[in-house]
């Protein structure tokens, strides 16, 4: 997602991070390559226009910090504009104060309307203790009744449908109303798209608005779609309006330009970003850590708020002193990795590192996708205790074999592994002593955070 604009503003702003002074000459140039990233990420000229002035405006102006050099300063200015222009601060769910909260999902077919539907119910449940229940109003279309009970299955949320008879805000009103009966307190009415944006659509999205008075209504757009996002949400607010967007298929490769124009474009926040098929992969839409994936320097808030979310942060304190200190065996790093599993698939958690987007681009990866980290484990799971703890037993080679076996790999395998093992643990040894090749013992400072 973003990999050019990442890349383009990345390289713009490289010229500049060390930088001791900036001249005004050196603020031009830098700025004038943001605009070319910018439009060529199909960002809308006049939002472009905006943003390059004000950064333009607060680069040369009298912002001056003492903790950061005029370089990083530049980096830090284009971090939070770009925020700014999603949004700046995450727009959350609000509840209506008199139960069930109704939130009505519009947009055109494909952009992920029903797939949102599902993940906001699992996200109301999960994240706000709610009850959820969903309403299918897709009269157009039999398959997106069906599709939308798939997912309220798996996600063991009940569905409410009449088929594809009825005016859907007939469907809407009493589905509302079975869910009250019912005491379900979120009630999602997922409504039917169109190929292309129409008057019929429109008219419609009003009917079941004015039936059911939800308390939002969320319109569904797909970035992968660019400018043609942009239009549709541009005419959505004349026509129809809405109070929030969702974002979808921000996992697939868009561009960037639609959620960088559809805030200024409608003054409307975007609420929810959806990356990916399962229903798990959604979340609010925090503007501060999109612009930080954007400029490259990683998501590092989501990552470390994963990270804390997973693993006592004690547990993470003693194991990185034993890491330095070359004491952290094979039953430590076990227990690193099945929390790195935890953490969801290895390649997005990589990702989100700074620093490593550009290098994993190369083949790497193989080497660390999550097959391989399966392999490790089994290898480690079939090791004993007391040779986890002192992995120095494992040179002996009956005791390889019988490891190889257990795991099904070969002697060779366990035997690369223990010698990887050792090399890493030396390595580290030799970190935390911060001796000759080591690296300090604390990590850089990240920028901005
Ligand atoms: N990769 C990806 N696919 C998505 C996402 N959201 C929806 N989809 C897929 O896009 C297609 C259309 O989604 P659907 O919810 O049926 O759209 P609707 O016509 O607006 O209801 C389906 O194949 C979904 O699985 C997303 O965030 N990422
Ligand atoms: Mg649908």
């Amino acid at each position: 997602m973003f990999d050019t604009l990442s890349e383009r503003l990345g390289s713009a702003l490289d010229g500049v991070r060390g930088s001791g002074t900036l001249t005004e000459d050196q603020v031009k140039k830098v700025t004038r390559e943001i605009r070319l990233a910018l439009l060529e990420a199909d960002v809308n000229y006049g939002v472009v226009k905006e943003f390059v002035g004000n950064v333009r405006e607060r680069a040369t102006g009298a912002e001056v910090s003492k903790a950061l050099s005029p370089g990083q300063q530049i980096v830090k200015i284009v971090n939070e504009e770009l925020a700014n222009l999603m949004g700046g601060q995450a727009s959350k769910l609000t509840f209506a104060s008199r139960a069930p909260t109704v939130v009505m999902l519009a947009g055109l077919n494909g952009h992920g309307k029903t797939t949102t539907a599902g993940k906001l119910a699992l996200f109301a449940r999960k994240n706000s203790g709610k009850s959820p229940y969903l309403v299918a109003c897709d009269t157009y279309r039999p398959a997106a009744i069906e599709q939308l009970q798939a997912l309220g299955k798996e996600i063991g949320v009940p569905v409410y449908t009449e088929g594809t008879g009825p005016a859907p805000e007939e469907i809407a009103e009493r589905g509302v109303k079975e869910a009250r009966d019912g005491g379900y307190d979120f009630v999602i009415v997922d409504t039917a798209g169109r190929q292309v944006l129409d008057q019929g659509m429109m008219e419609e999205i009003q009917r079941v608005r004015r039936a059911v008075k939800p308390h939002s209504v969320l319109l569904v757009l797909d970035v992968v779609t660019g400018q043609n996002a942009v239009d549709v949400a541009r005419a959505f607010q004349e026509y129809a309006d809405f109070d929030g967007m969702v974002l979808t298929k921000l996992d697939g490769d868009a561009r960037g330009g639609a959620a960088l124009s559809v805030v200024s474009v409608t003054g409307r926040p975007i609420k929810f970003a959806s990356e990916g098929e399962k229903m798990g992969e959604f979340d609010y839409f925090y503007p501060d850590r999109m612009a930080g994936r954007i400029l490259g320097m990683g998501d590092v808030m989501t990552l470390i708020e994963k990270a804390e979310s997973q693993m006592d942060r004690q547990e993470a304190e003693s194991q990185s002193k034993k890491l330095l200190a070359g004491k952290f065996d094979f039953e430590d790093f076990l227990k690193q990795m099945q929390m790195i599993k935890k953490m969801g698939p290895l390649s997005s958690l990589l990702g989100m590192i700074p620093g490593l987007n550009k290098q994993l681009q190369g083949a790497s990866l193989d080497d660390l996708d999550d097959k391989a980290l399966g392999r490790v484990e089994a290898m480690i799971t079939s090791m004993t205790v007391q040779e986890r703890r002192n992995p120095r037993l494992l040179q002996n080679p009956s005791r390889a074999r019988r490891i190889a076996r257990g795991s099904g790999s070969t002697q060779q395998d366990v035997q690369k592994l223990v010698k990887q093992f050792g090399q890493m643990q030396k390595m580290m040894k030799q970190m935390g002593k911060g001796g000759p090749g080591g690296v300090p013992k604390r990590m850089p400072r990240i920028p901005f955070r």
